[in-house]
């Protein structure tokens, strides 16, 4: 009996499941939610064991978080950092306890980069910066008209909301006919941007071309308002907006979003591999980037049926 029992059909030594402690910025956005099926997807479908934690976008819940997984052993640390600064302590304490960390979506700003071994996210300068080239374009038609915009900023200090704010500055610094008149946080969600769009309106009234949202979720509650003061979204305020969720397509379809700049939550299965790899100690890229393109509303009927989120 004792001899049967290492005979080679019994699983006596199966690898032992990849155990990911994962801490989640919350659930404010379609992107996020996105964002999170596609990291609970792809963990399940890795045979990997994933200890998910959502931060209702509260820093010191994902510190208490990454926290918990230290003393859970786990295998590897994932989060996306809901702000870029103050993580130092907490990434010491998981190099300390030699558990390595990925960051994921967002980045941060840390004194030692050894503190985590890779990021993998979108270039959101870069997102910014597609935002703005597409005013610029547009802008064209009509030289010697000023045009105002107001930004809905996302949550204040977080990367996205820096980058994003960033690359569209940069790009329309080549108009100076392009102002932005208000800018301001909506936190990313629906009902900040329509509460901070209805403060615009009426502080600025018909003043407003262009409204230019660094998501689609307070783009889309931007639009409630505007409609509600009586203007008409995508005509009498142009609407640009950034992460292209399928709400943002059907507001273009609708005629009341004029582009979307994509940025993709789909980063589940690439998490997945670089996590085993990281754990199996092979070289990893510090910086993986997301591929992303730009959606004007001209093609959004076309392209609805592809979105995956
Ligand atoms: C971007 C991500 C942002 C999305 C928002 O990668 O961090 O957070 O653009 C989400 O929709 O809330």
């Amino acid at each position: 009996a004792f001899l049967a029992a290492f005979t080679f059909n019994t699983p006596v030594f199966a690898a032992k499941p990849l155990v990911i402690g994962f801490s989640q910025v919350g659930a404010e956005s379609e992107w996020r939610t996105a964002n999170t099926v596609s990291v609970k997807d792809a963990a399940k479908k890795d045979g990997i064991t994933l200890k998910f934690a959502d931060a209702q976008q509260k820093q010191e819940n994902q510190v208490k978080a990454i926290r918990s997984f230290i003393a859970q052993r786990v295998d590897l640390i994932a989060f996306s950092p809901v702000v870029e600064s103050g993580w130092d302590t907490v990434l010491r304490e998981a190099k300390a306890a030699k558990i390595p960390v990925i960051l994921t979506d967002r980045a941060v700003n840390v004194s030692d980069p050894s503190l985590y071994a890779t990021f993998i996210g979108s270039d959101f300068v870069e997102e910014g910066r597609r935002a703005g080239r597409w005013l610029l374009e547009r802008a064209k038609k009509t030289p010697d008209t000023v045009i105002n915009i107001v930004e809905l900023q996302g949550t204040v200090g977080s990367a996205p909301a820096l980058d994003r704010k960033k690359g569209f500055e940069e790009v329309i610094a080549g108009n100076p006919k392009l102002k932005v008149l208000r800018s301001q946080t909506g936190d990313f969600t629906r009902a900040k941007g329509k509460e901070v769009m209805e403060a615009f309106l009426k502080a600025e009234g018909k003043k407003i071309n262009v409204l230019y949202a660094h998501n689609d979720d307070m783009a889309i509650g931007a639009i409630q308002a505007i409609e509600e003061a009586g203007l008409k979204p995508g005509k009498d305020i142009v609407v640009i907006s950034i992460d292209g969720v399928k709400g943002a397509f059907e507001a273009m379809i609708a005629g009341k979003l004029n582009v979307t700049v994509e940025c993709s939550p789909l980063l589940g299965p690439q998490l997945m591999q670089l996590a085993r790899d990281v754990v199996a100690g092979k070289p990893v890229p510090k910086r993986v980037v997301t591929q992303e393109g730009v959606f004007p509303a001209e093609v959004a009927a076309k392209e609805f049926p592809n979105r995956k989120y």
